[in-house]
């Protein structure tokens, strides 16, 4: 584990307590690493930020990871749930007396607040840490200022921020920005782009793996988005079937005219899974015989935006939601894409070309005349999935 560790100092770290610090203060610095060793444990963090997705939310996921003076691994831990403890404590925890002289390498920048829990930036500083690298600085306000305070307190603390701690922040970073959910399309499609052949027929382009681990991300998300399209022509039950949830998804449907049927499953099982229907003024209205029908099978129905930002703004206020996942047909996801609401896109692509034209495509309702006019995205990662290939991406930033 100590391979590649050398006492070299890496540039100088960022806070006035470096330009205070003496030679004496100096020498009490457990190691100083080299920098492809500080992002290669950075790395290893980002990993076990990873672990709490869908229980932290609306916190952020972070890792932490902590080496003794030698620059032995001694700690590891993740922010497992919200509410509970940070990762800094659940890795000192591990360390135990060892996080003496230590050195702390963790995604984001300790928290100095009194929240649901007390300041990490104090448990560093009680269990003798001496000093810090952090990922990314903390976009929360109340709990921000961990490197100023760290290095008042003469633990020299030093921001590196890699692609991987720059990831795991987007989500929270966006959330307290701006109010809105985080934002997945999930498609899946043939190697020729396609979501569906011209009649429809979609069952199954990605294959049992691929549709098991959608199953496990419904159950780590606050709101499932479909179209009234889909609930037609799939009758989806849009419920967590793998693993056990840790979440409870809403499942909502954008129908503007309210012409969702009695007998669709989405329906017929709102009592056991929260659903909601949005619907124009005119037909909430108009259709109060059908709403109270669907009110008696457990369906709410909330009257639609102007906008899909509305919408969000919503889901947000009314259900609390961090992150929003949508598995629909062309129109809604053409329709959030043009508003720029979409962040992330998992595609999965199974091993079948159609060959037709007039099969349906994952978006629609642009016109792109050049290539260049096209959405950009950000290829995050390729994996296989059984016979498919799973295609991560970015949008925006
Ligand atoms: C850290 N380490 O592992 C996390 C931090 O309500 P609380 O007490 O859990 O505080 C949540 C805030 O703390 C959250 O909004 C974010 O600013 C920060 N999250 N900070 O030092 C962690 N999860
Ligand atoms: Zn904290």
């Amino acid at each position: 584990m100590n391979a590649g560790l050398v006492h070299r100092w890496t540039g100088p770290f960022s806070c006035a307590a470096n330009n205070a610090l003496s030679v004496h203060r100096l020498e009490q610095v457990p190691f100083l690493p080299m920098s492809d060793t500080i992002d290669h444990w950075m790395r290893l963090a980002a990993r076990l930020a990873v672990r709490g997705h869908g229980h932290v939310e609306p916190n952020p996921m972070v890792g932490c990871i902590i080496l003794d003076r030698s620059g032995a691994l001694v700690g590891m831990g993740h922010h497992r749930v919200v509410g509970g403890p940070h990762a800094e404590v659940e890795a000192l925890r591990k360390a135990g007396a060892k996080a003496r002289g230590g050195t702390v390498i963790v995604t984001l920048e300790p928290c100095t607040n009194h929240g649901r829990t007390p300041p990490c930036v104090e448990s560093l500083r009680s269990a003798g840490i001496l000093q810090v690298f952090y990922g990314e600085r903390d976009p929360n306000p109340e709990a921000a200022g961990g490197e100023a305070w760290l290095c008042g307190a003469g633990i020299p603390t030093q921001q590196r921020s890699t692609p991987q701690t720059r990831e795991l922040i987007a989500p929270f970073a966006k959330r307290t920005a701006t109010g809105l959910p985080w934002v997945i399309a999930k498609w899946a499609q043939t190697v020729d782009g396609r979501i569906a052949t011209r009649s429809h027929d979609s069952q199954w382009i990605s294959c049992e793996r691929s549709r098991a681990m959608v199953h496990r991300e419904r159950g780590r998300v606050d709101v499932i988005l479909t179209g009234i399209g889909t609930v037609m022509r799939d009758d989806p039950l849009l419920t967590c079937r793998s693993g056990s949830p840790c979440r409870n998804a809403v499942r909502v449907v954008v129908d503007p005219e309210l012409n969702i049927p009695l007998d669709r499953k989405i329906v017929m099982t709102a009592k056991t899974h929260r659903t909601i229907v949005t619907t124009l003024p005119k037909a909430f209205s108009e259709k109060s015989e059908h709403r109270r029908a669907l009110g008696d099978l457990g369906v709410g129905c909330m009257k639609q935006h102007s906008d899909f930002r509305g919408l969000l703004e919503a889901l947000r206020r009314e259900f609390d939601a961090s992150t929003v996942l949508v598995e629909a047909g062309g129109g809604l996801t053409g329709a959030l894409l043009r508003e720029g609401l979409i962040d992330e896109a998992w595609v999965f692509v199974g091993p079948r070309l159609l060959g037709d034209e007039t099969a349906f495509g994952p978006a629609r309702g642009f016109t792109t005349p050049r290539i260049q006019d096209g959405i950009p995205m950000r290829l995050l990662s390729v994996r296989q999935r059984g016979t498919d290939a799973l295609l991560h991406y970015r949008f925006g930033g």
